[in-house]
């Protein structure tokens, strides 16, 4: 979990509007599409959580998304758009110099995860870890939570990644884990309609200042800062460093789960610095807290926090299965768990109960030792259901580099340690990726990138590979499929679009042993100016990209009835506020 790309810094904020931007609503019936309707799992046309529903398969039934973007150029010396040669750009608002939490959208407003190098609020400057507000339809800045960055440092909370979580939006609540390692539950509306719920001492929370003592990071007290209407209303929190002893590994990631009133939460439990230590291999790594008080309810009955690997960065989801729902989890020890979602009190704790268990690294890999290339790995990414089954891919802290990896297929149905008898397939010649894959129910094809910047198309149902296609630069974020495309950033910016089929042919010469035998169409690919390090997102139409320093919404000025020589109607006056 590190940048080591410079990026400009800048205080000019930017507001890029579309005068004729329309909102367009999306037909609801997306449960029938999966084919489980019944299932309250979240779906509807807004992404109001990672993955957009609790499946949180990458991908969207919706159609009439744009496929080119033209270029993205600044102006001299700012970190403004030059929107001349940009297409089908709705809007494009400015964010910090780092953004990993993906973006999410419910309720006409737009959440995203940065950090504080382009402030949004003169009182707080210096590394913060910071959640924005945003409108939906025209990117103004509503409001935004201001994160303290923990005292003990980067062993736990590295410097200047900012709030890396996605937030889970239902109804006017918002459930966030911070860089603090906390659960925050917000309210949608920020301070502006008033400081709501038991927790009142937001003045006190984003005053934690951090000071370098002797090189060390040292809290030290600070006069409170009362909230104004442009900043977040807390409304309870969870602290998991205090209440659960756990010691998060470089950073907190969790992008929360929510199943009827429980919410779950990887708890981001690691290593300490030596690298080989566990420090809280009692404290849980997977727990459940009541949505509506914030209150412990259950931890997993899996001890996984005695087998770290190194930390935990997964998100949670949930695998309707033949009927009942399972909660799935990628363990920092590389095995996927699915877990009964009610919590079943035992002695002094409830626990969430191990329905099965999927060990992801092949046994030959356990010759070598973590974290070597050839050896195995942890799960970043977030398991996905579907047709029964869960995919998951295996990987590891982007510090570590590149390796091997492994993609898994596993039958869903069956209950116990089920790695002898679950897989249907797996596909070792993905490298280490933290990306969660794209499943489009139309044709059955799975994409997934990885770490060493390859995308991968395979056939979900046989885990036939159709095709590989070379990003040549590091992936971090996932692969959103939608619309017949597949689209994909990475570290050097570029966001390329493909078509979601199978690809042409490949001439007999070209076919290597053992390799693809099709090749991928790439329809359009755009540099957004800054590393990608989010996954694409679609909501009500519009598609949200996000780089390190902007966030932008493309949909297809065409298709909505907009003209398609925007320049003249574009109300580009960037530093109007
Ligand atoms: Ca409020
Ligand atoms: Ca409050």
């Amino acid at each position: 979990m590190r940048n080591k790309i410079p990026n400009p810094k800048s205080q000019i904020p930017i507001k890029l509007q579309i005068a004729n931007s329309k909102s367009r609503a999306w037909p609801l019936a997306l449960g029938i599409f999966l084919g489980f309707g019944v299932w309250d799992l979240g779906f509807s046309a807004d992404w109001p959580q990672w993955g957009g529903n609790s499946i949180r398969n990458m991908y969207s039934p919706v159609k009439g998304l744009p496929d080119t973007f033209g270029k993205i150029e600044f102006k001299t010396g700012t970190e403004d758009v030059d929107a001349k040669a940009v297409k089908n750009l709705r809007w494009a608002a400015k964010v910090g110099s780092q953004s990993y939490g993906n973006v999410t959208v419910a309720s006409g407003k737009i959440f995203i995860g940065t950090n504080n190098d382009n402030p949004r609020d003169p009182r707080h400057v210096g590394d913060r870890s910071i959640l924005m507000c945003f409108d939906e339809k025209t990117g103004e800045f509503l409001w935004q939570l201001v994160v303290p960055k923990l005292a003990s440092g980067k062993v736990n909370d590295w410097e200047s990644l900012g709030l890396l979580s996605s937030p889970t939006v239902e109804g006017d609540r918002i459930y966030v884990v911070t860089s603090r390692c906390e659960v925050l539950c917000l309210d949608i509306n920020g301070m502006a309609n008033g400081n709501d719920g038991p927790f009142k001492d937001e003045a006190k929370y984003v005053v934690k200042d951090v000071l370098l003592d002797r090189g060390k990071p040292t809290e030290r007290p600070a006069p409170p800062i009362e909230p104004g209407p442009k900043d977040a209303d807390i409304i309870w929190r969870y602290d998991m460093m205090d209440e659960l002893g756990v010691f998060p590994h470089n950073a907190s990631n969790c992008s929360v789960l929510i199943v009827g009133d429980v919410i779950y939460v990887c708890t981001s439990n690691g290593q300490d610095w030596t690298h080989s230590n566990i420090p809280s291999p009692n404290s849980p790594s997977f727990i459940a807290i009541n949505k509506k008080t914030g209150e412990f309810l259950g931890e997993d009955d899996a001890h996984i926090s005695q087998r770290i690997f190194h930390g935990q960065w997964s998100s949670p989801s949930v695998a309707p299965v033949n009927g009942r729902n399972l909660v799935l989890f990628g363990g920092g020890d590389g095995w996927c768990y699915a877990f009964d979602p009610k919590p079943v009190k035992e002695g002094d704790s409830s626990f969430l109960k191990t329905v099965w268990k999927y060990d992801c690294n092949p046994a030959e890999r356990k010759k070598f030792k973590y974290p070597a290339a050839e050896g195995p790995s942890e799960i970043n990414a977030t398991p996905v259901f579907y047709k029964n089954r869960v995919y998951v891919a295996v990987g590891q802290d982007p510090e570590h580099g590149e390796g091997v990896g492994n993609l898994t297929c596993i039958d869903a149905t069956k209950t116990g340690d089920v790695t002898a008898s679950a897989k249907l397939w797996s596909f070792d010649k993905i490298h280490r990726t933290i990306s969660t894959v794209s499943i489009d129910p139309d044709t059955g094809l799975l994409f997934v990138g990885d770490f060493s910047g390859f995308v991968h198309c395979l056939d979900a149902e046989t885990g036939k590979l159709y095709w590989t296609f070379d990003m040549k630069a590091h992936i971090w974020g996932s692969t959103l499929v939608a619309d017949g495309k597949v689209y994909v950033g990475d570290e050097d910016g570029d966001v390329t679009v493909i078509a979601a089929n199978k690809g042409k042919k490949l001439p007999a010469d070209k076919i290597k042993p053992g390799g693809p035998e099709n090749e991928a169409t790439v329809i359009s690919e755009t540099n957004l100016g800054s590393p990608v390090y989010g996954t694409p997102i679609v909501a009500n139409g519009t598609i949200y990209i996000q780089s390190n320093s902007h966030l932008f919404g493309f949909y297809d000025a065409a298709k909505a009835g907009a003209p398609t020589d925007q320049s003249p109607k574009l109300d580009l006056d960037l530093k109007k506020k």
